[in-house]
């Protein structure tokens, strides 16, 4: 009555009749589930996570948000799918993402991921938007241009900003993920520069690498300061401090070219730079980096918004405005019935303000 069904990685997994499977259950929301980076359905979510990746760049953000959000149940799961009666009752799974379940679960493949994939628009829009500093709405109207690729978008004269133009340059290098070793080395500069603008201010490592990931497309950064204040006007000094060392081997880890300005938010509190790094094959590439200042009162709201994951982070925000009547952000909690911000300086005590079990990063990979 039972089968032995041996996977690829040499699990064994006893397949059971239709009538004895068991239905998973997880609650509904991402920031209610532990899930760390061991994903028993990773063909199921890589291929909703295309299908979010592909309305995301079309501008289709809530089709987008409703495939992370299945795939993110998948993640969650203790074992791999084998039958679709194990999803009665699972939270977000919508006809859509159920029909693409189905497909692969019985021919192995989904004929909507794979015809995806292979579209013309969906690879000019992955190529266009990799590039550092382009976003959906440029690369489409790139495409209806007739720009598909990088030859077409050097040869077509289009005017590019400061960011775009080292993107397009340094496509391959941002392009490759970025290792934990490449990571641990640029905070190792960055907290250099850091301490010799700001003695005091401390620097951590958020983003994926504070998840447990062990590559990443960027290095997060975020920076804070003991004294209340004094974080202002870091930023703007730190970053003149990685200018000026502008083609200066820094004990031959770490060469910083060039500093590209991505994004600028209220009071110079985030910026996204471009570093080059030895490899040790004499070589230096681009890697993207990405700095955040906070002041000490909001660093426990700032920690919480930049470690991620992004759907973690979403579902945070959709937690406390629909269960809790506050609003979360990176800087604050606001109570809305009481009409006031609540403090906190850990992130256990925001959890605990939400009426949520404490997640450590590493089980925020949703
Ligand atoms: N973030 C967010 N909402 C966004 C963008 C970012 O909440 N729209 C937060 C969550 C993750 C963190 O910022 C860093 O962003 P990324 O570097 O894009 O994410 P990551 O998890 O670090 O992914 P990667 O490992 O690929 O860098
Ligand atoms: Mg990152």
């Amino acid at each position: 009555r039972h089968k032995l069904q041996q996977t690829p990685g040499g699990t064994v997994h006893l397949l059971m009749n239709d009538s004895e499977v068991t239905p998973f259950s997880v609650p509904g929301y991402a920031c209610q589930r532990r899930c760390t980076l061991e994903n028993h359905n990773a063909v199921l979510t890589d291929a909703l996570s295309l299908l979010a990746e592909n309305a995301e760049l079309s501008d289709e953000d809530g089709r987008g948000v409703a495939f992370r959000r299945a795939a993110a149940v998948l993640k969650a799961l203790p074992s791999a799918v084998t039958n679709m009666s194990q999803l009665t009752g699972l939270p977000c799974l919508g006809g859509h993402s159920l029909r693409v379940i189905k497909d692969i679960l019985e021919n192995g493949t989904s004929s909507e991921v794979e015809s995806t994939k292979e579209s013309e628009r969906f690879k000019a829009l992955k190529v266009l938007t990799g590039i550092f500093g382009v976003g959906s709405k440029t690369a489409d109207r790139w495409i209806r241009e007739g720009i598909h690729n990088l030859q077409q978008l050097r040869d077509s004269g289009q005017t590019l900003n400061r960011a775009q133009q080292a993107g397009l340059e340094h496509y391959d290098d941002i392009k490759q993920p970025v290792s934990l070793a490449e990571a641990e080395a640029i905070r190792g500069i960055v907290g250099r520069a850091v301490a010799s603008v700001s003695p005091e201010a401390q620097i951590v490592l958020t983003g994926g690498f504070r998840r447990g990931k062990l590559t990443g497309h960027d290095v997060d950064f975020l920076i804070t300061h003991p004294e209340e204040g004094s974080e202002v006007g870091l930023m703007p000094k730190l970053v003149s401090w990685l200018e000026s060392r502008v083609s200066c081997h820094l004990q031959n880890v770490l060469l910083i070219c060039d500093v590209i300005f991505l994004l600028m938010f209220a009071l110079f509190c985030r910026f996204s730079l471009c570093c080059f790094i030895d490899k040790q094959t004499r070589r230096w590439r681009a890697v993207r980096v990405d700095l955040v200042v906070s002041p000490i009162s909001q660093f426990a709201f700032a920690l919480l918004g930049w470690t991620g994951s992004k759907l973690f982070e979403r579902e945070l925000r959709r937690w406390a405005g629909h269960e809790k009547g506050m609003s979360l952000s990176s800087h604050a909690l606001y109570d809305n019935k009481q009409g006031r911000y609540i403090r906190a300086s850990s992130e256990e005590e925001i959890f605990a303000h939400l009426g949520l079990e404490f997640i450590p990063p590493n089980e925020r990979n949703a």
